[in-house]
């Protein structure tokens, strides 16, 4: 076996040789990987699930480790999880997900702050179950995002600071926080956050944000909290994108928009579904759900030839849009592993099978790494 080896790193050496006439160091290059293709342009990320920070899916967790080089957690940060009651942090996942990130040498991010889906209810409401001020929630704002920014300082790189708070039309959403506090809450949000750790990137993160009432919404918000002297260091773009939407065009605008601004552009959530939508409608609003209807579920023994070759064509203009503006992107992060790990296959309607991720359910790569890999390192 040993000589074998030997045997064939003198025929590479000689052949080395042979074709350039002087003799150079030879190195046997690991087969590229997304990391490594993708080193000088951007993070590439993944968000983790339980079964992932805490060793259970070995396969998923091979990937992780040979492909991507950033990771943000999938739900263990969510407040409903990490501050289940006014007096209690549970800290269990939160820990465990940033201890893998450090053993892994990956760029941390947190996910996410301040967001109206999965606060549980007692952040809003007094013993009496009634809504508390402003002047209470403003302070449990500060308590909770103080207590976790500055638990994991140094260690959490940048936080999803607010998420979602603008609608498609590019209003206020009428959260919780926003009917109690006013708009306000946002700058108060970035403000604690950096207060707590002044060294931590800071980032506004929605869906939909090819939309031209939330691209302006969104370029409205960023420039008050410019004005106001905060630090905001780049909007994030969830990137839950179909088949026939966005137009690209779209998305290409709203990122030249974003980056003008002068900050950078994430790609945060990428995942591209092949799924019909009930409504037809798009974005990624979690509460939005519909009854499970065999016809919604075409794929459900696999994905026919044709639109399997669509969907990598897609992905793939979508990398190289982000190839284009490499110099304003400084993240594209997955949302999830491979297919069976993808909260598509239960969003807006629960038990489907769908293929929104670059590995597939047996966790191989699928034709896209490969192509994007190309892609990244073509002389
Ligand atoms: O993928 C997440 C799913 O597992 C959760 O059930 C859901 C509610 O917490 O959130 C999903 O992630 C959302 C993210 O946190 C914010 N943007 C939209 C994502 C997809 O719904």
């Amino acid at each position: 076996m040993k000589t074998k080896v030997k045997n064939s790193i003198l025929a590479v050496a000689l052949a080395c040789f042979a074709l350039s006439g002087c003799a150079k160091k030879v190195d046997i290059e690991a087969p590229a990987t997304l990391k490594s293709a993708l080193e000088s342009k951007f993070y590439i990320g993944t968000a983790l699930n339980q079964s992932q920070f805490t060793g259970q899916d070995t396969a998923g967790i091979r990937i992780i480790k040979e492909q991507f080089s950033a990771v943000v957690p999938e739900n263990c940060m969510k407040s409903e999880v990490i501050h289940p009651e006014e007096n209690r942090y549970d800290f269990t996942q939160a820990d465990q997900f940033v201890a893998f990130g450090e053993a892994n040498n990956l760029f941390i991010t947190g996910h996410c702050l301040i967001w109206h889906s999965q606060t549980p209810p007692w952040f809003f409401v007094d013993a009496t179950g009634k809504d508390v001020s402003k002047e209470v929630l403003i302070e449990r704002m500060k308590n909770h995002i103080t207590t976790i920014v500055s638990r994991y300082k140094g260690k959490i790189k940048g936080w999803d600071v607010v998420n979602e708070a603008i609608m498609d039309d590019g209003s206020y959403r009428e959260s919780k926080f926003y009917t109690i506090i006013g708009e306000e809450f946002i700058p108060l949000a970035f403000q604690f956050a950096h207060e707590a750790d002044p060294d931590v990137e800071l980032y506004y993160n929605d869906y939909s944000m090819t939309f031209e009432g939330k691209r302006s919404g969104v370029v409205a918000l960023v420039k008050s909290l410019q004005e106001k002297g905060l630090r905001i260091d780049a909007v994030g773009m969830q990137g839950h994108i179909g088949m026939d939407y966005p137009e690209i065009d779209e998305f290409e605008k709203s990122l030249l928009a974003y980056a003008a601004l002068g900050v950078n552009v994430m790609i945060t959530e990428l995942d591209l579904t092949v799924l019909p939508h009930p409504g037809g409608h798009v974005g990624a609003d979690v509460a939005q759900t519909a009854e499970y209807k065999q016809e919604m579920n075409p794929y459900a023994d696999g994905l026919p030839a044709d639109v399997d070759a669509a969907w990598t064509a897609r992905f793939n203009d979508f990398f190289k849009l982000f190839f284009k503006h490499q110099d304003k992107i400084t993240r594209v992060t997955l949302w999830g592993v491979s297919d069976g790990d993808s909260w598509r296959n239960n969003w807006p309607v629960p038990g489907r099978t769908d293929y929104a991720l670059l590995f597939d359910r047996n966790h191989q790569p699928k034709p896209i790494v490969n192509l994007i890999i190309n892609e990244a390192t073509k002389k």
